[in-house]
This record gives structure tokens, sequence and C-alpha cells, in this order.
């Protein structure tokens, strides 16, 4: 059973939906720039428009009432209030904006969580090094505190930083994300390193300046797969999973939950590349000096962003050059029994979120969990009638219901990605994730709720009504 207070929640982000992306004096971000230089996305395809959600709040406020939502997870553009990056020129525009977003969505009773930061750097910032720079640290923590000073009176759940795994390695090693750097073997950890210290500076300024007033919680949203072993009776394939882990979740979570360090596997098999090829030392994966901001101790919470699983084996690597993939070591690979969603990389794998979740209870020192993106992706034909998402959503929200009643896992919220259609980045407009359908070949940009969001909605009711002591429970079939 579900807690009382469970937050059942969708999400989407600023550059995914909102367009405007010169509106009322919005500074350019690092995707508009990556998106504008031809090559990278789908189609050429770009964010200017896509929902256009700044001109069209009211119909996504439709949306979430229409499912029932208790709250609705989205993000702030940085450049849209501080168009350079820095609390020198604050953009008013964009300070009305979320602060209708907020005040309508407390006025139809639903919560909102706010990410600070969802892969959208101010260009400016860009310009001085973006995420690389260690400097960048300090002018996060001033758009955080300007964030907390001007919502945090109605905002409640922060996030600061959304998938910094993401950020890092797409962005910076593989180079599909913005700021298309294919910087091997250093950028990405560099990147991740600025963005802990990130992230610690702004909870800790939360943590002295605001909390006592404001009363909320603050943590960072960390994407995992569920990685098991190919082979559990073999020992290389066990160690590559469990590598597969500390690299991926451990990376951030390490630091935040358990010793202020990243894993010591990530540390001795960053070395042993690095040794391999020549190297001496462990200078590729930075050190947090006495300077830093306090890394340990700065989440309120567990915010957890989960799609697929993988099996992982040994080896599998790779070239004569340093690279985050040389460093992991290990391979993944699909078990053929599980059924693939629209997209190649997404294994529909419910049974793995509770496998993670009870490994982030045992391994994170049983925090609570917030489940802050979870979702199924459909590409080709439309089908308005998603049988399969709506299976997907069934049966994973059982998988949660099993953690927390068999595991005592203390999952504290769920938010399906996404509230709508939306630019999904690299694949541009040919994914789609949305709970409602976007009409993006026609001028009104008209939202239509698919089988899925009906389905979803009734699974929020249920359950409602179930907290409330009703009866819909009892013939529960999920
Ligand atoms: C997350 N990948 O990002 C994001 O937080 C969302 O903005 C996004 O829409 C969602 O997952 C669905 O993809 C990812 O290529 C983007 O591995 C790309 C990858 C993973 C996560």
């Amino acid at each position: 059973m579900f807690p009382r207070d469970f937050a059942w929640g969708a999400g989407t982000s600023a550059y995914q939906i909102e367009g405007g992306w010169q509106a009322d004096g919005k500074g350019p971000s690092i995707w508009d720039t990556f998106c504008h230089e031809k090559g990278g996305i789908f189609g050429n395809q770009n964010g200017d428009v896509t929902c256009n959600s700044y001109e069209l709040w009211e119909k996504d406020l439709e949306c979430i009432q229409q499912l029932g939502l208790t709250h609705y997870r989205l993000s702030l553009s940085w450049a849209r209030l501080l168009p350079d990056g820095t609390t020198r020129n604050v953009n008013q525009k964009g300070v009305q904006y979320y602060n209708r977003v907020i005040d309508d969505l407390l006025a139809c009773n639903v919560s909102p969580m706010v990410t600070l930061y969802h892969f959208d750097l101010p260009q400016a910032i860009q310009n001085l090094g973006g995420w690389k720079s260690p400097g960048v640290a300090t002018l996060f923590d001033s758009y955080s505190k300007f964030c907390f000073q001007t919502f945090g009176d109605r905002v409640k759940l922060w996030i600061t930083i959304n998938e910094p795994h993401v950020c890092a390695r797409l962005g910076h090693e593989v180079g599909i994300h913005a700021p298309g750097l294919k910087e091997k073997g250093t950028a990405a950890y560099l990147v991740g390193h600025n963005m802990l210290r990130a992230h610690a500076m702004a909870w800790h300024s939360y943590n002295s300046e605001y909390r006592a007033t404001q009363k909320g919680a603050v943590s960072l949203a960390l994407n995992s797969d569920w990685f098991e072993p190919l082979d559990p009776l073999r020992h290389e394939d066990v160690a590559s999973a469990e590598r597969d882990l500390a690299f991926t979740l451990g990376w951030f979570a390490w630091p935040v939950f358990i010793t202020g360090d990243y894993p010591e596997l990530m540390r001795s098999a960053i070395e042993t590349q690095s040794k391999m090829m020549g190297y001496s030392g462990n200078w590729r994966l930075p050190r947090f000096l006495k300077e830093d901001p306090p890394i340990l101790g700065t989440a309120d919470f567990f915010a957890l962003n989960y799609y697929t699983s993988r099996k992982v084996k040994s080896g599998g690597c790779c070239g004569q050059m340093l690279s985050m993939k040389r460093d992991l070591d290990a391979e993944e690979v699909l078990d053929p029994s599980w059924p693939i969603s629209g997209m190649s990389w997404l294994a529909v794998v419910p049974h793995g979120l509770r496998k993670l979740l009870k490994y982030i209870k045992d391994v994170f020192n049983n925090p609570t969990i917030y489940i802050t993106e979870n979702g199924f992706a459909q590409v080709g034909p439309l089908q308005i009638e998603d049988v399969e998402r709506c299976k997907f959503y069934r049966s994973t929200i059982s998988e949660v219901v099993k953690a927390i009643e068999e595991d005592g896992v203390n999952v504290r919220g769920y938010f399906a990605w996404s509230l709508m259609d939306n630019f999904e980045w690299a694949d541009g407009f040919s994914v789609r994730f949305g709970l409602f359908h976007v009409d993006f070949s026609g001028a009104e940009l008209s939202r239509t709720i698919y089988q899925s969001g009906r389905e979803y909605s009734k699974i929020i009711s249920k359950y409602k009504s179930a907290q409330s002591g009703c009866q819909g429970f009892l013939d529960d079939d999920y």
C-alpha cells in the first residue's frame, strides 16, 4: 500500500516543452546553440517552439488536472530567469512566467517539484568554460539562492541538478548532448565533479539560509539502470555489474550518501586503466579539496530516474584511448526475454526497478526515495490506444508496491515521464514519452490524452481512494 501522502506526479523539463527560446528577453542556452548548429539532432529539429508551454501553460495545467496528479515536476530555464547566467540581470518576464505556473498549480492543489538544472546551461556560462570550469559552482549557487529566495515560499521539493551522469557523459565524452564535446576519459569526470560541488553549495545555502523558514527538501536526481551479472556464477561478470553500478549510480550517490568521496571501485578501475595506458597516478578523477563544500549529507531524499536494465559481462573494451568506457571495462547486453519499447536502449524491465530500489535501501542507508522519472517511449506510427504503455505503467507500479510492502523500501513518490510528448534531445520529436499526445504538425499544438494517460489516472484515483479508506482498493487488479 502507498503511504497516505504519496506523491503521484508526472514530469517535464524547460527546454523540452517551453519553446519561446528568444521570448521576452530569455538568453540562449547550450541546447539552443547545439540544435542550431545543424547535424547533431534527428531531422535537424530543435526546441525553438516544441510544446510552446511558454504560451500554452493553461493547456498543460488542464492535462495535469485531467490526470488527477498530486505533484508536477518541472524545471526552470536558468537563461530565461538570468539571461547571462548571473544575478546581475534578472529577466522579470521569466520570473512572472514561473510565478504563474507555481501559483496555478497550488491553486489546483498540485504541489510543484522544481528542478533548477535540466541540461540547459546558459550559453554565456558555456563561453566561460561551462561545467568544466570550477567557477561554475559559484554561479550555480547564486542562481539557486535566487530561485529559493524567489519561489521557495511556495516550492517545497527541489532538485538541484538532473542526471549529472547524462550531462557529463553524453555532453562531454560522447558528444550527442549539448555542449557536444567528445573529450574522452577526462572531461566527464571533471564535469561530474563540478556538478557535485555546485549541488553541494546549493544544498548548504538552502540548509543555512532558507530551510528554517521555507521548510522544504533538496536533492539531486540520479539516473541508473539496474545492472546484474550475465552469469551470476562467473566472478568476472559479478564484478563487472558491481563496477557498472559504481560508475553510474555510485559516482554521485557515494559522495552524497555514504562517504563524501567517489566509490573506491571507481577510483581503482580508473587508476588501473590509466597505468595500462602508461599514465601514472590517478589524476583523471578529481579529489575533493578542503576548500570544497562538504559533499556528504547533501540530500534530503533520494531522487531516482529509472528507465531500464542491463545484463553485464566482463570485457568489451576497446580501442587505444583512455575513455570512460574503457575504465568501466564491462559489456552491457540485453536479455532476449525483455521486450523493447520504441527505443533500442529502452528494454522494458519493471522488476529491475524493484531490485534497484532494494539496492538503494540497502546500500545508501534506507533513504526516503522519490522515483522522479520513469517512462516508456513510442516510436513510429502514432497509437493513441497505446496498449503496451498501459501494461508498462501497470506492471511498473505493481513493482513499486512490492518494493514498499515486501522489501520495506521507503518510496514516497512516483513521477511518470512525461506529462506530454516533447523534444526528446538528440532524438528530436521522433520519440514520444507523453501521457498526452502533442500534435506538433498543427499550429495549435493540441494535447490529446493517450489511453496510457487514462490508465495512469485510473491507477492514481484507485490508490487515492484506497488511502482515504474507500472501497475501491478491494477489487484491485494492479
Ligand atoms: C532523461 N540516453 O534523459 C531525462 O531526464 C529526460 O529529459 C529525458 O526525456 C528522459 O530521460 C528520456 O530519455 C536521458 O540516451 C536522455 O541514454 C538520454 C539518455 C538517458 C536519459
